[in-house]
């Protein structure tokens, strides 16, 4: 028997949170999903700030969001595995790009494929140094200028990796655990004040990724990707503004998305090509 409501459901607006004229940093935003995800905010209206080792890819992508969608642009080339810089940097933002409302902790990288007893020590040092080093830096940077301007967003490139590790990746996916630890422990720490903080995990996304893994090896990074449908760089700036754009009182804490094509780390399903 169907229960009658006492009080009838209405649907009123949500009172999204603008981006327009509002800062927004993004890390590794020289390709993949952090350039997506500054043609995003850049076309709600955002001041973004990209930061990247490679400065020429960056400047590229300032022309583009300049041209399509007038966006103001700072370049802050820069690694992010290295502390100094990163304070540095961030202590020495103009006044008027210093209030970041938004920030896209998206650098990150995998290395190799080697067994945990096999891997190489360099390859180990390179992910942990900017998937979870690195993220940490940014984070204790940028969030106690939000938490003392009352407004702000952590968003953190967290990956299906973290829930479900896979052979040869072990080290790749406890970086990726670590964020989704850290992106946990941040929203603890902040409660009572009005930051928000949202892991995203995606499951594949085409992107330089794999050739990053394999270190150019442009033929085996895309077998990664054959016969099936992955996700693109804007699938995940999509859900990236999504959780932005969510009324203030509104913390999305996770989104977890996968292509149709795929249902684990390993079960993929592939077409003949
Ligand atoms: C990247 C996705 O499955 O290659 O974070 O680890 S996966």
């Amino acid at each position: 028997m169907a229960i009658a409501s006492k009080t009838p459901l209405t649907k009123t607006p949500l009172t999204k949170t603008p981006l327009k004229g509002k800062i927004v940093l993004i890390t590794g935003a020289s390709a993949g999903i952090g350039a997506a995800c500054a043609h995003y905010f850049a076309d709600a209206g955002a001041k973004l700030i990209l930061c990247a080792r490679r400065q020429e890819k960056l400047q590229t992508l300032a022309d583009e969001l300049h041209t399509e969608y007038a966006a103001s642009t700072l370049l802050l080339p820069m690694d992010v595995q290295q502390s100094d810089e990163v304070t540095a940097m961030i202590d020495g933002l103009p006044s008027d790009w210093q209030a970041i409302e938004v920030l896209v902790n998206n650098a990150g990288l995998s290395r190799g494929l080697d067994n945990q007893y096999e891997g190489s020590l360099q390859d180990w040092e390179e992910m942990i140094d900017t998937n979870i080093k690195g993220l940490l830096y940014m984070t204790r940077a940028i969030v106690p200028g939000m938490v003392k301007r009352n407004q702000g967003h952590v968003i953190n490139l967290g990956s299906i990796a973290a829930r479900d590790t896979y052979k040869g990746g072990s080290v790749y996916c406890a970086t990726k655990a670590a964020v989704k630890v850290l992106s946990e422990g941040l929203k603890i720490d902040l409660l009572g004040t009005p930051v928000r903080v949202t892991n995203v995990e995606p499951g594949l996304v085409e992107t330089e990724f794999s050739e990053v893994r394999f270190r150019g090896d442009r033929d085996r990074a895309k077998t990664v990707y054959s016969g099936m449908n992955a996700l693109t760089p804007n699938d995940i700036a999509d859900a990236v503004l999504y959780a932005a754009t969510r009324p203030p009182h509104v913390n999305i804490s996770e989104l977890f998305l996968i292509p149709t094509d795929q249902s684990s780390s390993t079960l993929i399903h592939r077409r003949p090509t």
